[in-house]
């Protein structure tokens, strides 16, 4: 049962994609405080929330307040209110005890908003607006004939997904294994990378291009110093099975000649500052305008730009930088160093220390610079901060809606940094710049249940970290739980250490774990697809599954794989092994390769887990099945699950 009402003048958002009739009158539960701009209601002391995307501190949300604004943010510490993506819908649900209900809440509304989940005032759940104009859909538990069995907060989740379209579907080469850098910076590089993976035979995929393939940084070209012959290095690395994933930034580098720039201004879609001339801000190649991506004409032109790629055979792609991530307005960086020069002769204390300090640092996705420019959406002329969280969703939005024209009979690879729900109609994402810590694998796990909950399904973190050095160990960790994520890639950033896996001591064991991946992939690739055609979650906690069972709830740490099997990866440094919950009793198989296992049946309750670095534990569920592949080095050559009978674990 989903019900609409209306705060203020919504700003249509494109992310619900059925008609839902207007109630009147205010969402029925919550106040609605007009001088306040503020929805507020007062939660049970033992209810939990669950949702709002991409978000840090763990999958139950009470607790912390979380502000919907696409941020450009690489510290994912767990004093961030913002990182990526604006996702703003939640599922509430209460003890028994009181008289509330279990529901889910979605905020329609592209501008900035707070959801304060118990963070001023334990007791009470506040969604703050800037503007107060938005839809809010107020989902309740209905009886659900075809809900395959799915218990109440699942069927919330599921009535959601309906109302907002279909999960996107990446191909299945897109589970294989991909091998990331910021960057590899010639053919040569790339072929190296290549070739270390075919010698000590861990499987792969996919290489990703980041920024420096491009010409100076330029969208839609490719450098001819390091990549001479472009489509034939494409079909060369296609020939070996490889598919080559470059990056694509928001911003257009403004230069005289070249081509994007040019049509660009010509066809008037770049963003506009308060005088009307194209918003001017600076990113990687120095200044860039932005498109208006909020525009179907410039989305169009925007979007045929990939098809240059595309004709030189590449099929994948990811979307970066698109919150939109400024490093600098121009106007701004004006006034900075005017101000600068009154420091010159300055005996500099604390305060002015300081405020030097600010200065610059406060260059970089400034709130102002958001206030500054506007965008044309539908018709009419909004300023960005109105309609922010909306920009990544339309320029990956822009990229989705040319590939059905392009390419409508094979699927290409795309996922976005920033985003909005309705995106995942078009895309998945990637959870952006973590670091190599032990922290953010345990973050990237917590992350997975509310990116499924709002529409991600096609998801991932970057293996290993993408700040900072990672450790053999760390990295041993993360791909054993990476080998169960969708998006399975290694990243990392540039003047870290080197992370590739044939990098590492010891590669057998690496080898051993991707290896496992591609023997699990016809599973996770089927039950991926059944999700998104089912409107499910790949990716489950326990208490969604058991949601009368208390310690369910509590578990933040293990996930639900799909139907059949449950995950606890090991999250801490020199760990031997770790606690594990289980709700009811379960098939053990602990898994050394898709070959070397042991299994044992475990009981319902707490059990220490014994688990090795490399070995990778996994629960089958009482009368449920998994089968494995034989490993193979590319996912072409892998079966389909129906076509498995040698590796079948029984539950
Ligand atoms: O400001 O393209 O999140 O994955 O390697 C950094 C360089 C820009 C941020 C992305 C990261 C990528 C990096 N980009």
């Amino acid at each position: 049962m989903i019900r609409k009402y209306r705060i203020g003048t919504p700003i249509e958002t494109d992310s619900v994609v059925e008609k839902i009739k207007l109630s009147s009158g205010m969402v029925p539960g919550w106040e609605f405080d007009e001088k306040k701009k503020t929805l507020s209601m007062r939660m049970d002391a033992d209810a939990a929330v669950y949702g709002l995307g991409v978000q840090v501190r763990g999958i139950n949300k009470r607790g912390w307040h979380y502000v919907s604004f696409c941020a450009d943010e690489p510290h994912h510490e767990e004093g961030k209110t913002s990182l990526y993506g604006a996702n703003n819908f939640f599922v509430y649900v209460p003890s028994d005890k009181g008289d509330q209900r279990r529901f889910g809440m979605y905020v329609d509304t592209p501008g900035r908003v707070e959801f304060d989940i118990g963070f001023y005032n334990k007791d009470m759940f506040q969604v703050i607006f800037d503007e107060a104009d938005a839809y809010t859909y107020l989902i309740e538990e209905e009886d659900d004939p075809d809900n395959n069995g799915a218990s109440g907060i699942l069927s919330i989740v599921r009535q959601f997904r309906r109302i907002i379209g279909r999960s996107y579907i990446a191909p299945r080469w897109a589970f294989g294994f991909g091998q990331s850098r910021w960057s590899y910076m010639n053919e040569d590089e790339v072929r190296e990378v290549a070739d270390a993976y075919d010698r000590t035979g861990i499987p792969l995929d996919s290489i990703y291009l980041d920024i420096d393939y491009m010409e100076r940084y330029k969208d839609f070209t490719v450098s001819e110093e390091n990549f001479p012959d472009f489509p034939a290095f494409v079909s060369e690395m296609k020939n070996r099975g490889l598919h080559l994933v470059p990056i694509i930034d928001a911003g257009v580098k403004i230069e005289k000649g070249y081509d994007v720039y040019e049509e660009g201004i010509a066809g008037d879609h770049f963003v506009k500052d308060g005088k009307g001339s194209p918003f001017t801000a600076a990113v990687w190649p120095g200044r860039v305008h932005f498109p208006d991506f909020l525009k179907e004409d410039t989305r169009r032109w925007f979007g045929e730009k990939y098809r240059r790629l595309m004709d030189a055979g590449i099929d994948g792609f990811w979307n970066d930088m698109n919150e939109p991530a400024i490093f600098y307005s121009e106007e701004h960086l004006a006034e900075v160093f005017e101000k600068l020069d009154t420091y010159k002769d300055k005996n500099l204390d604390i305060h002015s220390f300081f405020e030097l300090q600010g200065l610059i640092g406060g260059l970089c996705n400034r709130e102002e610079d958001y206030r500054s420019f506007y965008h044309e959406y539908k018709g009419e002329r909004l300023r960005h901060d109105r309609v922010h969280n909306l920009y990544g969703f339309n320029m990956t939005r822009a990229a989705g809606e040319a590939f059905e024209r392009i390419a409508p009979d094979s699927r290409p690879l795309l996922f976005s940094r920033a985003s909005y729900i309705g995106m995942h109609r078009y895309a998945g994402i990637w959870t952006g710049d973590n670091m190599s810590w032990w922290s953010h694998l345990l973050l990237s796990i917590q992350q997975l249940p509310g990116l499924n909950m709002c529409g991600f399904l096609f998801a991932g973190s970057d293996i290993g970290g993408f700040g900072g050095d990672v450790t053999e160990e760390l990295m041993i960790r993360w791909v054993s739980f990476g080998i169960f994520t969708p998006l399975f890639r290694n990243h990392s950033a540039m003047g870290t250490r080197r992370q590739e896996l044939f990098r590492f001591n010891d590669t057998e064991t690496m080898r051993r774990l991707v290896e496992l991946r591609y023997a699990l992939i016809p599973y996770l690739y089927s039950e991926y697809v059944r999700a998104a055609e089912q409107d499910e979650m790949l990716f489950r906690p326990l208490s969604f599954e058991y949601e009368n069972d208390p310690r369910a709830a509590g578990v933040e740490d293990e996930l639900f794989v799909g139907r059949s099997i449950m995950i606890a990866p090991v999250y801490t440094q020199n760990a031997r092994g770790r606690y594990v919950y289980l709700p009811e009793e379960m098939k053990l198989v602990r898994f050394r390769s898709f070959s070397d296992y042991d299994e044992e049946w475990l009981s319902a309750g707490d059990h220490f887990l014994k688990a090795e670095p490399g070995e990778v534990p996994v629960f089958i569920r009482k009368g449920c099945e998994l089968r494995l592949a034989e490993p193979v080095m590319r996912t072409s050559e892998l079966p389909e699950y129906d076509e498995l009978d040698k590796y079948v674990f029984r539950g």
